[in-house]
């Protein structure tokens, strides 16, 4: 599969990969419909067969070419529809089942892969988080719950993403830089991270100092962190009911400190703030939110309105 962007580098070869887009394929019908030369056609499906991103099959007297495998399919779906300003939704969902596929089966590299493809297409960050890899995760999930796969499948999974979301920030790094500082974190029993660290990465992509504490952290220790650095936000995620007892005990702990004199805004998501939304409705938050793009279009402007930043250093635009 690593194979599959070379190929798709050279001219010809990306013609015939089209091509069989739409199905299987004799030589005379690429021939046709690539205007290549038969022994150029043949030739380059001989070195592709033997790299396993085309496979043959034999029909009758005929041989049939095909793309070799849904991840090729995906790749060379995307691949083809470059240069528009984001990535078709049919591709973007077998971006998405590719993802899930190769995150399941520990290929870190097959992951990168369909990552590149995403940056290729310039999707921007919230984007990839949005439409690629969270969804992704829900498919793990659903693959998880009817028994498909096992629980060490979806721990793989789990870590696979967050290696490759670790690998997108060092890739893209942050358009600016401020002073102000957020502090992340889930409360004792709270082991989803993932969305709260999509949450991080875009805070670290705009510029915030980003003190992500990640997964169950104890209450006295999160409430110490902010006494120290003194944010000028606090964030946490909630995504399974086990957590909401400590989540709720931490965000009166967190504002109890303003109470004595800190000031800093308490903001949180994941799905049982939805789904529990009646156990949260009296805490002092002063926002939750329900994704990353809805964090990120309606909550952080306004947050970062009513505490202007100070820039400390210019860092290059992606
Ligand atoms: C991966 C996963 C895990 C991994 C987590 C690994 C990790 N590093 O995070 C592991 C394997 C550890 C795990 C464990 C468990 N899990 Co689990 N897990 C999932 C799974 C498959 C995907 C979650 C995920 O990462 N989604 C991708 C992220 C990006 O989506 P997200 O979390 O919703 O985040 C988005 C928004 O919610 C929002 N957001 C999230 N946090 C925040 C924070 C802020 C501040 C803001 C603004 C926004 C925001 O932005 C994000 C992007 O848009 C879900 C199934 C599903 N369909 O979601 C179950 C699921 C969440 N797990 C579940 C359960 C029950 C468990 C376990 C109890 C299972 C068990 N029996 O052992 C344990 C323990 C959990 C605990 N106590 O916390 C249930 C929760 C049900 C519930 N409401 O209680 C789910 C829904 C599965 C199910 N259908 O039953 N799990």
């Amino acid at each position: 599969m690593s194979n599959v962007y070379h190929e798709l580098g050279e001219t010809s070869r990306r013609l015939i990969l089209a091509e069989l887009r739409s199905g299987p394929k004799n030589v005379t019908d690429l021939v046709t419909s690539t205007g290549l030369k038969q022994p150029n056609v043949s030739n380059h499906l001989a070195r592709m067969r033997q790299r396993q991103i085309v496979r043959a099959e034999k029909v009758g007297r005929e041989v049939f070419y095909a793309l070799a495998s849904p991840e090729i399919e995906a790749i060379v779906h995307s691949a083809c529809c470059q240069g528009k300003a984001a990535v078709c939704s049919e591709a973007l969902e077998e971006l998405t089942r590719a993802y899930a596929a190769a995150a399941i089966e520990g290929d870190e590299q097959a992951c990168s892969e369909v990552m590149d493809v995403a940056f290729r297409a310039r999707m921007a960050l919230v984007d990839i988080y949005q439409e690629v890899l969270t969804p992704a995760m829900a498919i793990v999930g659903e693959r998880y719950k009817s028994g498909e796969i096992n629980a060490a499948q979806e721990h793989l999974a789990s870590n696979v993403t967050e290696r490759m979301m670790f690998r997108t920030m060092q890739l893209i790094g942050p358009t600016r830089r401020h002073d102000k500082t957020v502090i992340l974190g889930c409360a004792p029993n709270g082991w989803h991270v993932i969305g709260l660290r999509m949450i991080a990465d875009y805070l670290r992509f705009c510029g915030w100092k980003t003190l992500y504490l990640g997964a169950n952290v104890p209450v006295a220790c999160f409430v110490s962190a902010v006494h120290q650095y003194r944010p000028e936000m606090v964030l946490l995620s909630c995504s399974c009911s086990d957590a909401i007892g400590e989540t709720l005990h931490l965000i009166a702990a967190l504002d109890a400190l303003r109470t004595d004199g800190l000031s800093f805004v308490i903001g949180a998501g994941g799905r049982c703030l939805e789904s529990h939304r009646e156990r949260f409705q009296d805490s002092p938050l002063d926002f939750t939110a329900s994704s990353l793009r809805e964090f990120a279009t309606c909550h952080l402007p306004r947050i970062e309105q009513l505490t202007p930043a100070t820039p400390v250093a210019s860092a290059p635009s992606r």
